[in-house]
């Protein structure tokens, strides 16, 4: 090489933020979870994100580390979703449903701290 160019760096932050600012009733923002998402949430009304998917996708366990952890959840995808008690056996797993557009800031106290799989591709 008789030259190098110097590689120009990629602009920052291009677009960065999309949610204007003082939108009233647009208080989602801070969850992290995307319009195109479904999220599962550590704790009760969206804090602490511990898993976020796109639409159409199987059951898949989540790690250990996030098993038997959530609390709340939303699904900002077109598609039903489900998450289930355990991490086998679909079909005699407790299977609770995650409609689409929906969202559970709390999901009750039988239901907390069990979610093992989710499926983000239809419902129970
Ligand atoms: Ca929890
Ligand atoms: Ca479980």
């Amino acid at each position: 090489m008789a030259w190098l160019r110097p590689r120009s760096p990629v602009s920052p932050g291009a677009s960065r933020s999309r949610r204007g600012a003082g939108a009233p009733g647009l208080a989602t923002a801070v969850d992290g979870c995307a319009s195109n998402r479904a999220c599962i949430f550590d704790d009760n009304n969206f804090q602490d994100r511990i898993g976020s998917r796109a639409a159409e996708g199987g059951r898949v366990d989540v790690s250990s580390g996030n098993n038997d952890r959530m609390d709340s959840w939303k699904n900002n995808t077109g598609t039903n979703a489900a998450w289930y008690y355990n991490f086998v056996d679909e079909n005699s797993d407790n299977c609770r449903n995650m409609p689409k557009n929906d969202s559970d800031g709390n999901v009750g106290v039988f239901n907390s701290d069990e979610l093992s799989s989710w499926r983000t591709d239809r419902g129970c």
